[in-house]
């Protein structure tokens, strides 16, 4: 007589759904989304910068940049393709942390900028206030390129195409500029708990 095991034992404790925005579904794959193809620049031709429409006001060399005080990060993250990765882990540098000594007085909107020509743009103050990091670890390793290494934005509380990858730096602007997918029809903003997928939305 077969015995048919009727109990199902996940391997991972249940989805709690309050953390899932709607529409999405949890996966624990780690997809790859990237517009082209990885960039692979050299660390020693790495810099990371922060400027506005005149100036640049800091920028910082690989080895600068892994100077920087970094934090351990365990966010959930939402693409708008509909999956959601709840627990990632990663490290980085929070952008208060880059901001410190820099006047954004007259900054409200930030373009993150990438190697490849990636653009997004997000408001200054969903950057800051521990709400935003550069990453270049993921999982305790050195951020995969696939993945956006050596460097990429993390705005977890974003669809993640916010989360530029292959970041380079952040340019303050004082009014609003369409990124990359922006321009291309995703909402200039892009809360997922507000299902802001396409613009309209
Ligand atoms: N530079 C760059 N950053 C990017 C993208 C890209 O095409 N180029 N894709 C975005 C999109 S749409 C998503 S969902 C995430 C995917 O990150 P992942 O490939 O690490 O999952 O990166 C975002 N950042
Ligand atoms: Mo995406």
């Amino acid at each position: 007589m077969a015995i048919i095991s009727r109990g199902f034992r996940s391997r991972r404790p249940p989805v709690d759904p309050s953390r899932v925005p709607p529409g999405q579904y949890v996966t624990n794959d780690f997809p790859v989304l990237s517009a082209g193809p990885t960039p692979h620049t050299p660390l020693a031709d790495w810099s990371f910068t922060i400027r506005d429409a005149v100036d640049v006001q800091r920028s910082w060399t690989w080895d600068e940049f892994a100077l920087l005080q970094r934090e351990d990060i365990i966010v959930d993250i939402h693409c708008v393709t509909k999956w959601s990765k709840l627990d990632t882990a990663w490290y980085g540098v929070a952008i208060d942390t880059l901001l410190t000594g820099i006047d954004t007085t007259s900054a409200r909107y930030v373009t993150a900028f990438s190697d490849g020509g990636y653009t997004t743009n997000i408001p200054l103050a969903d950057l800051t206030n521990g709400k935003a990091w550069i990453a270049m670890g993921y999982g305790g390793e050195p951020l995969h390129p696939e993945h956006g290494g050596p460097a990429r934005l993390l705005v977890p509380h974003l669809y993640f195409w916010k989360s530029a990858k292959w970041v380079r730096g952040l340019e303050l602007r004082d009014h609003d500029v369409p990124g990359f997918w922006e321009e291309n029809g995703y909402h200039d903003y892009g809360d997922p708990w507000r299902e802001q997928r396409y613009q309209g939305d």
